[in-house]
Order: structure tokens, then C-alpha cells, then sequence
């Protein structure tokens, strides 16, 4: 009976520990592109994460980046097209619309992303080891 108790705990843990991290696999975000203006215009992700604009809009526009410039360049976009960039690296990136160059957003990219997330795992694991070692 001990023994069961143990192996149900395990089994649960288990679950526990597998679930962040197919979470932090599906990090998306989206945002807006509206006539004429970005939404949200600021944004902040962990790193890793896939971030997509849409235009919203009526009008054609892009998501070129400012600062780093170069980082990034949608291309111009119609309305309905969208474009998506995965964001590895930590640090505040600025934009606009290279058609309409008053429209602008950032995107910050910021937080411990798979780090934090495997170290909360191996904190689970070894709990539930003690908790099996004291119903034993
Ligand atoms: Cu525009």
C-alpha cells in the first residue's frame, strides 16, 4: 500500500515536471498593425519567443527595424499579411513603419526563457523524492 502511494506521487511529479517546458516550445505573441498605428506599440517577451504582426490595417505597411537597425524587415506589407520573427536574443529592439515612419513600436526581449524554467523543473524533482523516501 506504501508502495503505491509512492508510485501514484512519482507519476504525478512527472507530469508536473514535463509540462513547462512543452509550454515554453509554443511562446507566441501577436500584435496589430492598424492605420496607423502599432498595437500594443511596446511589447516585452522572453527570449525565444515568436512574435507576429498583422496588418490589421487598410493601408499597406511594414515592421522594419530602427535600432539595431537592420535586425529585422518585414517587407511591405498588405492588408491581411502578417510577418513573424523569433526573438533569441535579450535586448530592446526599436521599429516603425518604413512607409509611414511616425508609427512606431519596441520590442523588448527580457527573462531568464529556458533557464528558469529547468531549474523550477529539478526543484519539483527533488521534492518529490522526499516525499516518496518519507512515505516509504
Ligand atoms: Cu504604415
Amino acid at each position: 500500500m506504501r508502495r503505491l502511494a509512492c508510485l501514484a506521487t512519482l507519476a504525478t511529479m512527472a507530469v508536473l515536471v514535463l509540462a513547462p517546458s512543452a509550454e515554453a516550445q509554443r511562446n507566441t505573441m501577436t500584435a496589430s498593425i492598424l492605420d496607423f498605428f502599432f498595437s500594443p506599440s511596446d511589447i516585452t517577451v522572453q527570449p525565444g519567443t515568436t512574435v507576429t504582426w498583422v496588418n490589421n490595417g487598410q493601408a499597406s505597411h511594414t515592421a522594419t527595424a530602427t535600432d539595431p537597425a537592420g535586425s529585422f524587415d518585414s517587407g511591405r506589407l498588405q492588408p491581411g499579411e502578417s510577418f513573424s520573427l523569433t526573438l533569441n536574443q535579450s535586448g530592446t529592439y526599436t521599429y516603425k513603419c518604413a512607409i509611414h515612419p511616425f508609427m512606431k513600436g519596441t520590442v523588448t526581449v527580457s527573462g531568464g526563457g529556458r533557464a528558469s524554467v529547468s531549474a523550477s523543473a529539478s526543484a519539483m524533482a527533488s521534492a518529490s523524492a522526499r516525499a516518496c523516501y518519507e512515505l516509504g
